[in-house]
């Protein structure tokens, strides 16, 4: 038999087969189970000099009201159509003017906000409000009410520009999405500013205080906090090869990430830091707070400055330099990877 003939037989075959909904995984086996991570998602820089521009014109084209929540999605290029940042993860860059409100409603998505731009807003979650400042990491775990607001304009407000990172494909992908709107715009607020960092954000617990699910009961972890643990660790001398100073977000009661499916991290180089080479299987959403600096992931370079936001698909190399001292905070799928025993990570 000629490799022509065998080659005409088996299309004949497949065809046959594909009407009784059947396939041969001896063409696929490849890459159903690869040697490596082939991530489809690629790596990628949004520079916020080119972007700001059209992230604040938006305010013109559509009132938060309407737009429900007035969000550029930060699509990545390798996952055309899919709203997603990586195969886990979504970004986009939400902006909110003076007096605006976006209304309250809640998901089963979980979501972070991390502050970009602005000082005057703030976001409720489950009855209680906070401001929203440059460098803040806020979270909206699944199934809370959230809205956000912004102070008029004679209130000193003016527009607020902030990083959204929800789990919108993972959630997509488990077909696990459910929603719904709040009767009114806002939700009642039940606690005052501060409550839930006071009980559960300064190493202390209410006394009775149980562990009953994976979120985290602080939902403001604000920039001047984290900034000042980095600072201190490097002065005190600390200086991984890989990560400069780097640490992770926590739950406070349990030591966990602060939501099941999303890790987040805040990290500080130094200036003149040459990063080593690492890699791992959480493809990593990362925006710049302070500094500038160069990152390599895989063959691309990428210089960066601050409120520029990049992405390393999973398993690509990855290695960050900096001229400035450099803030950057990040955010992946970790947990999840984690949880299923899939995390890895490889340190050259
Ligand atoms: O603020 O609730 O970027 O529901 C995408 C979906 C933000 C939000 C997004 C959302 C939100």
């Amino acid at each position: 038999m000629t490799a022509n003939t065998q080659l005409e037989q088996r299309a004949a075959y497949y065809g046959q087969i594909a009407q009784q909904k059947l396939a041969p995984l001896w063409e696929s086996l490849h890459n159903l189970v690869p040697k490596q991570p082939k991530p489809q998602a690629v790596a990628a820089v949004w520079k916020y000099a080119q972007i700001r521009h059209l992230v604040l014109q938006s305010g013109a084209l559509i009132s938060a009201e309407e737009a429900v929540r007035r969000v550029l999605i930060l699509e990545n290029p390798g996952l055309p159509g899919k709203s997603s940042m990586t195969p886990n993860l979504y970004a986009g860059l939400q902006l909110i003017l003076p007096g605006e409100i976006a209304p309250s409603h809640r998901h089963t998505q979980s979501a972070l906000r991390f502050i970009v731009e602005g000082e005057s807003a703030w976001t409720a979650v489950n009855g209680e409000r906070t401001a929203m400042r440059p460098g803040d990491f806020i979270i909206t775990p699944s199934w809370t009410w959230h809205d956000h607001g912004n102070l008029t304009v004679e209130e000193g407000g003016v527009p607020v520009v902030w990083l959204d990172g929800l789990d919108i494909p993972l959630v997509a992908h488990l077909d696990a999405g459910l929603a719904e709107n709040f009767s009114k715009a806002t939700q009642p607020v039940t606690r005052p500013e501060g409550d839930s960092f006071a009980r559960y954000g300064h190493n202390m617990l209410p006394v009775r205080y149980k562990v009953e699910d994976p979120t985290s009961p602080i939902f403001s972890y604000p920039y001047e906090r984290s900034r000042e643990a980095l600072d201190r660790l490097y002065r005190n001398g600390e200086h991984d090869k890989w990560d400069g100073v780097k640490l992770r977000y926590a739950n406070p009661a349990s030591g966990g990430y602060p939501m099941p499916t999303i890790a987040t991290f805040m990290q500080f180089l130094p200036a003149g830091f040459r990063g080593r080479t690492y890699r791992s299987t959480d493809a990593t959403v990362y925006c710049v707070v302070e500094g500038r600096g160069t990152v390599h992931i895989g063959e691309q370079t990428f210089t960066f400055e601050p409120h520029d936001v990049f992405v390393v698909p999973s398993w690509a190399q990855v290695r960050l330099d900096a001229d400035s001292d450099a803030v950057l905070f990040s955010y992946s799928d970790r947990p999840v990877l984690a949880a299923l025993n899939l995390l890895r990570e490889e340190r050259v």
